[in-house]
């Protein structure tokens, strides 16, 4: 069997996503999302330009020989963009595999480690009031485990919070909106909503909440301490992780178990965190990461050191990126939690897709492959549309992670 074609396809059904579709002479295709939000023309040109003409006539059932030529011939290593395009083409390329050997890729994984995959979903409100009929709205829904994410009183707009509830997407314009941060406002702020849902909703749901990458270390220790009689799953992002040394003092001070690495590209990234196990939870996931093949890589050395998997799952991953994650999460030893924003229908009228929610669970397609695609008519009715992420700015005005 050899490749014969590889489409690049842009479409914006409400929100942007980039796809790869590679096709063999034998008519088997597969599908990898190649989606980075905000920058989505960068990795489709990557892929075009740099990519598919090295794909033609290659033997698509050579998956590992494949990354490390992508890799290791590209000379320049890592990064969002590369990591981006090799995940694609990792990713099409086991749905190919799956969908030859008649099985779902998670049996090609070493199978299904757990009945099901557990996903958490995002709460969020203005006031505390609204936040608690969220909460309230996930576990009716069966969720097992919800973020929770509340306006801060003094700024006009906090990270995580939409009015859009299931359907939250923040890349919203085409020039970056700029949004206002109050480190003192927030601290102040968010243990007093965790008490107000361990109250309301008892000592076993599973809380978790995203800092968004907002404070120093010594803030974060700070708000991790705060946090201990509430019992969280976890606390994201605390703190920029560019430098994973500084998540010592974080773990020096505070029992909150801590969830990094959504940003992530490159198990280089996480080898620190990991082998010093100042993480509990790694977030990379399968489109910035390099794919299965790679992704596979970190969570096995994760695995090592007691740290489990927490895959990013925001509306910038597609559907595609979503069937492929729950693959792997479903047949690795250190699961530990999926993240799940709800696409909205116009995206999964383009990407057809059988996985499916139940009781708190996704659950991957049975079908050979990825159990996703593309609908390529579909797709061309949705052109894309320039939007970026927010930029944030502290209230003097100075630049601050957003
Ligand atoms: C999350 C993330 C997202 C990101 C988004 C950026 O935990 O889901 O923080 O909400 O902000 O993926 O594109
Ligand atoms: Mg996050």
């Amino acid at each position: 069997m050899r490749i014969v074609d590889a489409r690049v396809i842009v479409t914006c059904p409400g929100r942007n996503f980039v796809t790869l579709k590679v096709v063999t002479d034998e008519g088997v295709t597969g599908v990898g999302d190649a989606t980075l939000n905000g920058r989505e023309l960068a990795v489709a040109s990557y892929l075009r330009d740099h990519v598919v003409p090295l794909l033609i006539g290659r033997d698509p059932a050579r998956i590992e020989d494949t990354w490390q030529y992508l890799y290791q011939g590209s000379y320049w290593r890592r990064g969002p963009v590369t990591m981006s395009a090799i995940a694609a083409v990792d990713t099409a390329l086991w749905d190919i595999k799956g969908k030859v050997a008649g099985l779902p890729v998670y049996q090609l994984l070493g199978g299904r480690s757990r009945e099901g995959v557990t996903v958490y979903g995002h709460a969020n409100g203005e006031t505390v009031d609204e936040v608690l009929t969220e909460v309230a709205r996930f576990v009716d829904l069966g969720y097992r485990a919800v973020r929770v994410q509340c306006g801060v009183p003094g700024l006009p707009r906090t990270y995580g919070v939409s009015t859009d509830k299931m359907f939250y997407e923040p890349a919203d314009a085409a020039l970056p909106t700029e949004t206002t941060w109050s480190t003192e406002a927030y601290l102040a702020h968010v243990p007093t909503v965790f008490a107000r849902v361990r109250d309301e909703f008892g000592p076993t749901l599973r809380l978790l909440h995203d800092v968004h990458h907002r404070l120093t270390p010594i803030e974060a220790a700070r708000l991790g301490k705060s946090l201990e009689p509430y019992a969280l799953t976890w606390m994201e992002d605390p703190v920029p992780a560019d430098l994973p040394e500084g998540f010592r003092l974080i773990r020096r001070h505070t029992t909150t178990p801590i969830a990094v690495g959504e940003v992530f590209t490159s198990i280089f990234d996480a080898a620190q965190l990991i082998r010093e196990q100042l993480i509990d939870y790694v977030r990379a996931t399968v489109v910035h990461a390099g794919g299965l093949t790679h992704l596979r890589r970190i969570f096995d050395l994760a695995a090592l050191h007691h740290v489990r998997s927490g895959s990013h799952g925001a509306t910038d991953l597609s559907p595609v990126c979503m069937a492929a994650a729950l693959q792997l999460d479903l047949a690795i030893p250190n699961f530990g939690l999926q993240e799940y924003m709800r696409h909205t229908a116009p995206t999964d009228e383009v990407f057809p897709h059988g996985y499916h929610f139940d009781g708190g669970y996704l659950h991957p397609a049975e079908t050979p492959g990825l159990g996703v695609d593309i609908d390529e008519e579909a797709a061309a009715r949705h052109p894309y549309a320039p939007a970026y992420l927010p930029v944030n700015r502290l209230t003097d005005g100075t630049v601050h992670p957003w």
